[in-house]
């Protein structure tokens, strides 16, 4: 089973500002924790950061027929990128949105999200934890498993 962990734009900075929001750890500690909650599971996973729309897009088209599912922060592309949602569509692999912060807690801007409309679960504010749940999830619903 290979998982695709896509982070949108500005995750990379995790770490530098906004504690009370995002947490003091940052990306690379993110990333690890991503790469062991997969080993942990015996997930092969890819990593996918970028600051650009269409990288991400070509990300998830590259993914058709190579990676079982996709787990996706999109970060503020979330809340505008109907191109997002549209790639995720396309492909057809499942999905799970996650947000490090309760965006339902946050500014009405943040109270959309296109690519959820794409997702078969999603985590908000939880952390870093929210990525393991979302990998959890994800490989109990390709398992076929009844309580997901
Ligand atoms: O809570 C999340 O994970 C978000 O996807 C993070 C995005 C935000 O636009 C979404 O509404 C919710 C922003 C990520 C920016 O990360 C920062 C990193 C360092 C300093 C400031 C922001």
């Amino acid at each position: 089973m290979k998982f695709l962990v896509i982070n949108g734009p500005n995750l990379n900075l995790l770490g530098l500002r906004e504690p009370d929001i995002y947490g003091r750890q940052d990306f690379r500690a993110l990333e690890d924790f991503i790469r062991e909650s997969c080993r942990a599971e015996g997930i092969e996973v890819e990593l996918f950061q970028s600051n650009h729309e269409g990288a991400i897009v070509d990300a998830i088209q590259g993914a058709y027929g190579r990676i079982d599912g996709i787990v996706i922060n999109p970060a503020a592309y979330t809340h505008t990128s109907v191109a997002i949602l549209d790639a995720l569509k396309a492909v057809q692999l499942p999905a799970v949105e996650v947000h490090i912060s309760d965006v339902s807690r946050r500014e009405s801007f943040r109270q959309i999200s296109y690519a959820g409309l794409a997702c078969i679960k999603r985590y908000i504010g939880l952390g870093f934890e929210g990525y393991r749940q979302a990998i959890l999830f994800l490989k109990d619903y390709l398992e076929g498993n009844e309580n997901v």
